[in-house]
């Protein structure tokens, strides 16, 4: 019977990086569920930041980013063996279980998350990682948008207002009523990037009587993150 399982040997190229892309499936029912803070719940971001860091030390991947309800994994060694099926449903199984797990309430339903592959040379590391920035400042800009619109008109209309908006006359109208974004923090508009850092450690050598340096690498969760660049990049050694 196994030649029926026509899927199993269906892997990723070899010797590619990928990118894994998992989003929260019918999230705007959950955050209503949740009653999740708006525009941003730091509660959720808390949560998906220990999600991530499940995900680093289970799968090991290079890089991950995540804002909103989805999170991006670099793989530069693709667990697996490469095999997609494998991939796509441990994964996102495993992202799942994690999600619940530190949220730590009683969910009225089970809850679950799509996955993508996405085969990536290393010259498009950084406009794929872009293009999701972008995407989390437009994500920002909006949700911020819909909120102070709510405030002032019923669910209806805000929606029809914003609709015929584009990012700048949103970011407009907010700047007018008083709502400077460049004043909110940053992961709201950057998103949380996680990846290895080096950790200097200093310690005694009692046979040499003298300090020794040694360097051990650590899982950083970084709120901070900038604009991404190759320099960037470069830094956290993604890429060369
Ligand atoms: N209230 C609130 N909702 C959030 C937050 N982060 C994500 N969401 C919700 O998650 C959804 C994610 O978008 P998308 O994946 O397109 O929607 P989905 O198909 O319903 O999962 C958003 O539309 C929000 O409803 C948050 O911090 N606060
Ligand atoms: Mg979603």
């Amino acid at each position: 019977m196994k030649e029926f399982e026509v899927y199993s040997s269906l892997k990723v190229p070899k010797n590619s990086k990928i990118v894994m892309r998992l989003d929260g499936r019918s999230f705007h029912s959950l955050a209503r569920d949740l009653k999740l803070e708006k525009p941003y719940d730091e509660n959720f971001y808390r949560v998906i930041s220990q999600v991530c860091r499940d995900l680093f030390e289970e799968f090991s991947p290079i890089f991950i980013y995540t804002f909103s309800d989805e999170i991006s994994l670099l793989f530069d060694r693709v667990p697996f063996d490469g095999r997609i099926e494998k991939l796509n449903s441990v994964i996102a199984g495993f992202t799942s279980s994690s999600f619940v797990m530190h949220y730590g309430v009683d969910f009225k339903k089970p809850l679950s998350f799509d996955s993508r592959i996405i085969p990536i040379s290393d010259e498009d590391i950084l406009d794929y990682f872009k293009w999701r920035q972008d995407e989390s400042w437009r994500n920002c800009v909006n949700s911020h948008g819909i909120s102070y619109l709510k405030s002032k008109y019923s669910n209806n209309e805000a929606n029809d207002r914003i609709k015929g908006m584009g990012i700048s006359d949103v970011h407009e109208l907010l700047f007018q009523n008083g709502i400077n974004l460049n004043d909110v923090e940053t992961y709201k508009k950057r998103g949380i990037g996680i990846y290895r850092q080096n950790k200097k450690i200093v310690g005694f050598n009692k046979k040499e009587n003298k300090n020794q340096v040694s360097y051990r690498s650590s899982i950083y969760i970084d709120w901070e993150i900038p604009k991404f660049s190759e320099e960037f990049f470069r830094q956290i050694n993604v890429i060369e």
